[in-house]
This record gives structure tokens, C-alpha cells and sequence, in this order.
């Protein structure tokens, strides 16, 4: 892809709105916009001042008025690219806005490709890759607590940590330099012990990321929550008073529910991906039998298994192939129906999970212990609250991981008295599986794939 022609796309959703706003950035961007503007006292958007809205119509080739605009011309290089960017802003609606693209790529300017904006940010240094990747996760937060964190990381919260622990390790590899060939004489050679004191802490500081990452991913993504159970005991019913609305056909017949039913809802300050499956039993019924199967592969797959049980029925061989099945999963049992005697034996039931919830989705009885008992086990709020960077992304993780090995091989080398020289190598490795995150060396292909899961106009 280059980088040195100039690019236009659509920056706001497709359909009706307010406004629209097409986005041109490159060193051509203001001529382009110029030959699709018309100013009716004469004036162009080359003669703007920079950062100033200047009134007027976007024109066809043959003078024809498309819409009346306002045009944000911005100079680099102080605009979301480092390059020339001018935003037109149009009458949010589909014509409008197709029709003024059309004219600005008929003027010279590219159809940006997805997230070439930001990837542009990224390339010409206005922010490094992990503080470009947060822009989509502020764009995709669902919640505010991630929100809060993605903000957090364009503003550099990650970079900086992250910036820390690479500026230690580049400081101690600059000793070993004087130990291998004298390269700077001024520098006084560390000790042995303060070379290894150093790498511990960057060591401790690398695993403290990598601990955020698990309510990171949570936040980011939210937590996989299969709702499973034997037939009829209220597991659609329970999504739909999750979500709020009647999503799943509740009925009384068994084996309702063949295709499992998925939605977000935000529950106690967590965000759940909850599937609402097809009741577990044996069944002869062709269809109901692959219903059964995804519920099982769903529930394999799940961070967190609500398994769910009639109070008005007892136990069944379905509820405990279901409870044998959990192998050990974070589960919590919701025994619903609970208007009146509780069937079900509880002393069975604690036997896969101590978070037991006499729960009716008819009256809405245990919803506030289920919110307190999620929220107890998956809360970010904290952490996403806090000042300190936490890792959402898995990219990042593994790159963590990958320098932390790194690193635990140069500090079991020096610990069984290898030359502190020979660990040259582990904490290069080190510092490059930082720059990763940051950017600084990281693999042309994976910047395109970060960048090609950015929606078109960022
Ligand atoms: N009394 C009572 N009835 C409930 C409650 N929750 C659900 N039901 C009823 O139980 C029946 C089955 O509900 P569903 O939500 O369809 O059950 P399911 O577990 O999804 O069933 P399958 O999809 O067949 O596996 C319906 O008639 C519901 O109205 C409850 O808390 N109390
Ligand atoms: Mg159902």
C-alpha cells in the first residue's frame, strides 16, 4: 500500500443522519477538495487558513450543486494523519454522501482502504500501533468500563509501561556493549548483581502486564456465558429477562429451543455473551439431537456455565449428565421456579459449584444476587477505573509472554553462571518482542491485519 498518494472515504455510518462527513487526507487533499467546492463569494479552501470551517457547495464536474457543505480544511502537520486532511461535511443521506465521494475520487484522491487513516497516523509517527489499535476499541466498546480503558491506551497508558520496561532493558543491553567491546568507555560496567537485579524488574513489571490481560479480555470482549439445563426448566426465559425483551420463543413444551440463541447484555457492570441453548436430554429427534450437540460444544467453550434447574422437579439422569459434563467449569447454578418447595437436592447441587441462587425469572426473584455474584467474579471496574495500563488484546499478551521467556532464560543462564555476555541475545529478543507492541519491530503483514479490521473512514 502506499502512502504518498492521497485518500478519500466516507467517515460517518452509512444511511440517514445529520450530517455526513467525507474525509480526504494526503498531500493533494486540499486541490482535490477544491475542484468539488464552490464558495459563492469565490473563495477555495487552498486560500483557508488552517483548522477553519469555510461554507459552500459541493459541485459535479459541470457545475451542478450536490449539497450545500461546510469544509474543514486542516494543514499538516498537525491533523489525525500528519498529512493534509479536509473533512467536508454534507446532509447525512445516502445520495449526498455518495455522489460527494464519487466526485472527490473522480478529482484524483483514492478509496481509502479500511483504517488507512489511522494506519497513516501509525506511519508517519503520530501514534504508536498499540495506541492506533485502541481507536477501534473505543469505536467497538460496548461498555463503559471498556471504553474507559481504551481511552486509557490512546492516551498512552500502555505505551508507557510498555516504553519503561524497553528503555531498562536497551540501558542494560548498553553495559553488556561496554563488556563485549568497550563502545562507550564512559559508561561504568553494572555489576553482576545490579545487570540481574535489572532484569528482574523488568521480569516483575512484564508479569504484572500479562496479569491484567485475563479482565482485559473480559472487558474487551466480555464474558462467554452459556446458559444450559435440561428442557422446559427456563433457560429462554431467563435470556429474555437478561436482555429485556422477548428475544428467545419461550414455551411449555420441551425441546423449544434447537438453535442456540446469542446476545450481549450488560449484567452487574460485566458484559455477557450469553447463549441461550437447546435444553440437554436424550432425544430420538433428528433436529433437537444437533441442537443438543452445540449446546454441549457451547458449553465447553464457555468462561461461564449457568446451569439452571427446576425447583419444581428433582433431579433428573438429564440434570446429571449436564453436571458431570461441567468438568470443573465456573459455573453457577440458578434453580429457577423457586416460587414455592425446592425439589431439587442442594447438597447434589454443591457438589459443582458453591454460587447456588434460588432464583424466578416469573418474579424476578435472585436477579440481584446473580448481578452481585457475577459482578464479584468478573468486575473490571477497578481496574478500569485505575491509572495503570491494562493489556486487552491478545496480540499484546503473547508479545508479553514472548519477552518475558526471553527474559526468564537470560536470568536462569546468569543464576547458573553463564557470562553475563552470552544473555545478549535473550534480552534483544526481549526488547524486541516489546517493540511488537509499540510498533518499532513489528512484521509489515501484521500491521496490515490490524489495520484491515478497522471499518472504512477511520
Ligand atoms: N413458574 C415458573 N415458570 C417459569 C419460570 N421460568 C420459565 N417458566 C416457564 O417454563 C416453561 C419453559 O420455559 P422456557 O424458557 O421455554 O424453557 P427452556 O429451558 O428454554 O426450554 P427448552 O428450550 O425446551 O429447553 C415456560 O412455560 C415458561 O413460562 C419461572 O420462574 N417460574
Ligand atoms: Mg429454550
Amino acid at each position: 500500500m502506499r502512502i504518498d498518494d492521497t485518500i478519500a472515504a466516507v467517515s460517518t455510518p452509512a444511511g440517514r443522519g445529520g450530517i455526513s462527513i467525507i474525509r480526504i487526507s494526503g498531500a493533494e487533499a486540499i486541490a482535490v477538495a477544491d475542484k468539488v467546492f464552490k464558495n459563492e463569494y469565490g473563495k477555495t479552501l487552498s486560500g483557508a487558513v488552517s483548522h477553519t470551517i469555510t461554507h459552500g457547495f459541493a459541485v459535479r464536474e459541470d457545475g451542478s450543486v450536490i449539497d450545500e457543505v461546510l469544509c474543514t480544511v486542516m494543514k499538516a502537520p498537525h491533523t489525525y494523519t500528519k498529512e493534509d486532511v479536509v473533512e467536508i461535511n454534507c446532509h447525512g443521506g445516502i445520495i449526498s454522501t455518495r455522489e460527494i465521494l464519487s466526485a472527490v475520487l473522480g478529482s484524483g484522491a483514492r478509496l481509502a482502504q479500511p483504517g488507512e487513516f489511522t494506519k497513516r497516523a501509525f506511519l508517519n509517527g503520530r501514534m504508536d500501533l498499540c495506541e492506533a489499535e485502541s481507536v477501534i476499541d473505543i469505536i467497538n466498546a460496548k461498555t463503559s468500563d471498556a471504553h474507559s480503558v481504551s481511552v486509557h491506551q490512546l492516551k498512552g497508558a500502555l505505551s508507557e509501561s510498555i516504553g519503561k520496561i524497553r528503555e531498562r532493558l536497551l540501558m542494560l543491553t548498553a553495559h553488556l556493549q561496554v563488556l563485549i567491546d568497550f563502545a562507550d568507555e564512559d559508561l561504568e560496567p553494572l555489576s553482576d548483581e545490579e545487570y540481574l537485579a535489572g532484569i528482574k524488574e523488568a521480569y516483575t513489571d512484564i508479569e504484572k502486564l500479562i496479569y491484567t490481560a485475563d479482565r482485559g479480555k473480559i472487558l474487551k470482549d466480555g464474558v462467554k456465558t452459556a446458559i444450559v439445563g435440561k428442557p422446559n426448566v427456563g433457560k429462554s426465559s431467563l435470556l429474555n429477562l437478561l436482555y429485556g425483551d422477548d428475544r428467545a420463543i419461550v414455551t411449555d413444551i420441551e425441546g423449544t429451543t434447537r438453535d442456540a440463541i446469542e446476545e450481549t447484555v450488560s449484567l452487574g457492570g460485566v458484559m455477557l455473551n450469553l447463549a441461550d441453548t437447546a435444553g440437554i436430554r436424550e432425544t430420538s429427534d433428528a433436529i433437537e439431537k444437533i441442537g443438543v450437540e452445540k449446546s454441549k460444544s457451547i458449553m465447553e467453550d464457555a468462561d461461564l456455565v449457568i446451569f439452571m434447574a427446576d425447583a419444581t422437579r428433582p433431579l433428573d439422569p438429564n440434570d446429571e449428565y449436564i453436571m458431570k459434563s461441567l468438568g470443573g467449569k465456573n459455573t453457577i447454578v440458578l434453580i429457577n421456579k423457586s416460587e414455592g418447595e425446592i425439589k431439587p437436592d442442594t447438597a447434589i447441587l454443591k457438589g459443582i459449584s458453591d454460587k447456588i441462587i434460588e432464583f424466578s425469572v416469573k418474579e424476578k426473584k435472585g436477579l440481584d444476587v446473580l448481578e452481585k455474584t457475577i459482578s464479584e467474579m468478573f468486575s473490571c471496574g477497578e481496574i478500569a477505573q485505575s491509572d495503570d495500563a491494562v493489556v486487552t488484546s491478545v496480540r499484546h499478551k503473547d508479545a508479553l509472554i514472548k519477552s518475558k521467556n526471553a527474559l526468564k532464560s537470560a536470568i536462569e543462564a546468569i543464576e547458573s553462571g553463564i557470562e553475563l555476555n552470552m544473555t545478549f541475545i535473550d534480552i534483544e529478543n526481549a526488547i524486541s518482542a516489546l517493540g511488537e507492541i509499540t510498533g518499532q519491530t513489528v512484521a509489515e503483514e501484521i500491521v496490515d491485519k490490524i489495520f484491515h479490521s478497522f471499518c472504512v473512514g477511520k
